[in-house]
């Protein structure tokens, strides 16, 4: 431990003689303020800039990356399992895993968006959602915790999705066309027979707190991206729809084949009022609505049933189809919300639509025929304007407040830079390499922060020192204050980063939790104080009222424990100091370590196996004194009668 201690402080000197040495050359050299290295530096003990909230794609989970350093802050469990945190594993958090289909322990987990509060980033909480088991979920930025799973019936991999500039809706459309209600019929059959439900999730403007509302029933068309409209669009959602074919095989030749796709236009406000005056119908639904409590760090889970249905052809004037090239991937909505881009994955150009337009030619009932009753507007109606030669294979376009977009390309692997005046392309950047998604902080509301730019990109190759045949993917940060990008800094990513949202890190720092106050514990077998520990058995069940503080579990001797029985450990951190976890782990347990902030409570559930006398630990480097932080419980055989027996110090 010493010479560990040594060899650290060591190490810090040496950062900080670094730091000092090139901030003093800095200042002297006018030819470094171009230094990318600069630029990205945040010295020992210093904060970033900005909060970067990355998807985490099939690792089910989000992460938080400081920007510009690219440092990972956190890596918060959602969709699944996270024995680092125990989250999935204790007794608390997995009734957040309950789905209508049992217990899910992983989720594929797309896109994330901030709440907004007109349109601009509030820092309240970022949502989510996976693209599997169709779930969408919030989590609270004061604990970076999540705190609801929403299951959403009548639908399939989940992957358009959208907060409104209000954070009035959650928007979550189906991936998969599917039948609906779901039943059983021959695959051929799809065609005019499967369905596309968009789910309108209402968020409770103070709590965050989700309830499903309705279900727009679209026709069968696969839904791949959704923006909201903000500022002049305000009240409509815009989401792509790729298999217009309605193909059900080999889907890479048969949904490429129409000219044109659509993007749907839908004003969710003549929804909501339809709704609102009784209109609709209930259809069959059973979903998981899974809801945490941060006092006392235990989740509920109820099994929710009906959904309210529209027909979109029941309400006119509420939702249109514009036709957009080649398979759309990403509609993006630009600040002042006049302009949809669209990306149609294997167009020459890319598309930009004009909201004002779009208004008119809905007034002048311009149509071009209709799909499935839903009118059609005329492409050259609603067209702002085209971006020539952009690129290959657009897939997202972010914005940055001063009139410029910005364009992933994944097949001529770049970042394109253009303006949304004259539509000309005005720099290009390549990435490393095939871009997805891209993110600058504040990109998709009323206000973006145009500082920076994140390229999250799918394929990583030489980037890095290879890691066997898995890299991590990488992303990647660009300088877009000046007229040109400049490439100033790859990191890696944990699992495959979908997307991405960034917001200065004022805006959600001070509002960050320290502690969980002990007064305020809610959890059902808290106990706040050493004198209040105990074990009480009930048949075959055991619970244990344990503390844990600087450095001592009380109780730490347990007698009585017989082989077959059920142990609750239900431990309290007593601590409450900013940064004092204390861990919590037991041999032969099923499951994960407790990990424990202070203040809070946690179960975990132990059924001995063997007898013998078994060590009990503190998982966390807690003090000087952690690895005595231990304690030991004794197992008699099952069917015996020991004495239940319990002290600390022999008190
Ligand atoms: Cu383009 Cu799921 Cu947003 Cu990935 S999707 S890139
Ligand atoms: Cu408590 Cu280590």
């Amino acid at each position: 431990m010493k010479k560990i201690n040594s060899i650290l402080s060591l190490l810090v000197l040496v950062v900080i003689m670094i730091g000092c040495g090139g901030d003093g050359d800095r200042k002297k050299s006018g030819a470094m303020a171009t230094n990318a290295a600069e630029r990205v530096y945040v010295a020992p003990g210093e904060h970033d800039e900005f909060y970067g909230f990355f998807s985490g794609g099939f690792s089910g989970q989000m992460s938080v990356y400081g920007l510009p350093s690219g440092r990972l802050l956190k890596v918060m469990p959602v969709f699944s399992q996270d024995a680092e945190k125990g989250y999935g594993y204790n007794e608390g958090t997995k009734p957040m895993l309950n789905t209508s289909y049992g217990f899910i322990p992983w989720g594929d987990l797309h896109h994330v968006d901030i709440s907004q509060t007109n349109g601009e980033l509030d820092g309240r909480w970022v949502f989510t959602h996976e693209n599997n088991t169709p779930r969408v979920a919030r989590i609270d930025l004061n604990t970076f915790e999540t705190g609801e799973i929403l299951e959403i019936p009548n639908s399939a991999g989940n992957h358009s999705f959208a907060i409104t500039e209000n954070t009035e809706y959650l928007i979550a459309g189906t991936r998969f066309a599917i039948p609906s209600p779901q039943r059983d019929m021959s695959i051929e059959d799809m065609k005019g027979n499967f369905k596309g439900p968009l789910t309108f999730v209402k968020i409770d403007q103070e709590t965050g707190g989700m309830e499903l509302a309705f279900q727009v029933i679209m026709p069968g068309f696969n839904f791949d991206l959704a923006h909201p409209g903000r500022s002049a669009s305000h009240g409509w959602m815009f989401a792509t729809t790729y298999n217009s074919e309605e193909a059900n095989t080999l889907l890479e030749v048969n949904a490429s084949q129409n000219d044109k796709d659509f993007i749907v236009a839908l004003n969710w406000k003549k929804i909501e009022e339809y709704v609102k005056n009784g209109g609709g119908t209930m259809m069959d639904a059973e979903y998981a609505h899974n809801v945490y409590n941060h006092n006392s760090s235990t989740a509920t889970s109820t099994m929710k049933k009906g959904v309210k249905t529209v027909d979109p052809k029941d309400i006119p004037g509420a939702v249109f189809f514009m036709p957009i090239p080649k398979s759309p991937h990403g509609c993006d909505v630009d600040p002042t919300g006049e302009y949809i881009v669209g990306s149609g994955k294997l167009a020459a150009e890319l598309t930009v639509f004009s909201f004002s337009k779009m208004i008119k030619a809905i007034e002048d009932k311009n149509y071009d025929g209709d799909a499935y009753g839903i009118p059609i507007l005329k492409y050259e109606d609603i067209l702002g304007g085209i971006v020539k030669q952009p690129g290959l294979g657009p897939l997202h376009t972010e914005f940055d407040g001063k009139g410029n977009a910005y364009t992933t390309f994944f097949i001529s692997s770049e970042v394109v830079k253009w303006s949304l005046k004259d539509y000309q392309v005005i720099d290009r950047k390549p990435t490393y390499y095939s871009v997805g998604h891209l993110m600058i902080p504040g990109g998709n509301s009323r206000k973006p922060f145009g500082k920076y730019l994140v390229a999250m990109n799918k394929i990583t190759k030489d980037r890095y020192l290879p890691t066997g045949p898995e890299m991590n993917h990488s992303a990647q940060l660009y300088d877009i204050s000046g007229d040109k990008m400049e490439l100033l800094l790859d990191f890696p990513t944990i699992g495959e980063p979908h997307y991405a949202a960034g917001i200065p890190a004022d805006l959600i720092k001070q509002n960050s939790k320290k502690i969980y106050r002990l007064d305020e514990n809610e959890h059902e077998h808290a106990v706040r104080n050493e004198s209040e520990t105990r074990v009480e058995r009930k048949g075959n069940e055991v619970h244990v009222y344990m503390t844990m503080i600087r450095s001592h579990f009380a109780p730490d001797n347990i007698e009585g424990i017989k082989v077959g029985d059920k142990v609750y450990f239900h431990v309290t951190n007593l601590e409450q100091d900013f940064d004092v976890p204390h861990g919590f782990a037991m041999i032969g347990a099923n499951t994960a370590e407790l990990l424990i902030m202070p203040g809070a409570t946690k179960t975990m559930l132990w059924e001995p196996k063997r007898i013998g006398v078994y060590p009990l630990y503190c998982t966390d480097f807690c003090s000087a004194l952690h690895q005595e932080m231990q304690g030991y419980v004794r197992v008699s055989p099952a069917g015996s009668n020991p004495e239940l027996k319990w002290s600390l110090d022999g008190d």
